[in-house]
């Protein structure tokens, strides 16, 4: 599909001055640390580790861009909630996070990955009533679904629906099993159309 393949790695960053230009359209990819977020990318984009994955929770602490073609772009954002990361670590994270989207013109949506187990997490409802404001699109991916039986896939989902379906686009999700992923991949073209 158009531009998946191509996708290119451009940089990481650990602060504002360090983004690359801002222009054209860009989504990001948000979510709790080990929810499976990097799992996902590599789903995405047909890739063996365009998003390291990792054992360990909250190594990834860089803004990752990607360039899909010249004018649309991928974000990896570092993932939110570490448990065993001191205060001054997190903070800044949330700092970085939060002058990505306070300061990015070229966002035009979010990609939300969440652990199907765990449901909609406190961690989760902070970011998204942070992100709600920007009015800028966004879309739930349900990951790990395969670890769910279909009674528990329609309850979780029911859940986010009763709380985000005015505002988003919610799917059942799985990166390891690459269950809902063209359904994921059509929703991506679509909000960097925008
Ligand atoms: N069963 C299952 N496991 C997954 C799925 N996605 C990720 N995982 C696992 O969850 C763990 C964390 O994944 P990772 O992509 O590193 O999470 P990240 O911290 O959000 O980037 C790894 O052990 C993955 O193999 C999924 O859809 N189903
Ligand atoms: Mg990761």
């Amino acid at each position: 599909m158009l531009g998946f393949e191509n996708i290119k790695f451009i940089k990481s960053a650990n602060q504002v001055s360090q983004f690359p230009e801002d222009s054209g359209n860009e989504i990001a990819f948000v979510g709790r640390s080990n929810a499976g977020k990097s799992t996902v990318l590599n789903a995405i984009f047909n890739r063996k580790n365009i998003a390291k994955t990792s054992k360990t929770p909250g190594r990834t602490q860089l803004v990752n861009f990607f360039k899909m073609n010249d004018d649309s772009c991928i974000v990896d954002l570092p993932g939110y909630g570490f448990a065993n990361v001191s205060r001054k670590k997190r903070n800044q994270w949330g700092q970085l996070i939060s002058n990505y989207f306070k300061t990015r013109a070229a966002l035009t949506g979010v990609f939300l990955v969440v652990d199907g187990r765990r449901g909609i997490t406190d961690l989760d409802r902070v970011f998204i009533d942070f992100y709600l404001p920007l009015e800028k699109s966004l879309h739930v991916l349900i990951n790990k679904s395969d670890k769910l039986k279909k009674s528990e896939q329609a309850l979780v989902l029911g859940q986010f629906e009763s709380y985000l379906s005015e505002v988003a686009t919610i799917q059942l999700f799985s990166g390891t099993k690459k269950m809902g992923l063209e359904i994921a991949q059509n929703r991506l073209i679509e909000m960097l159309k925008k």
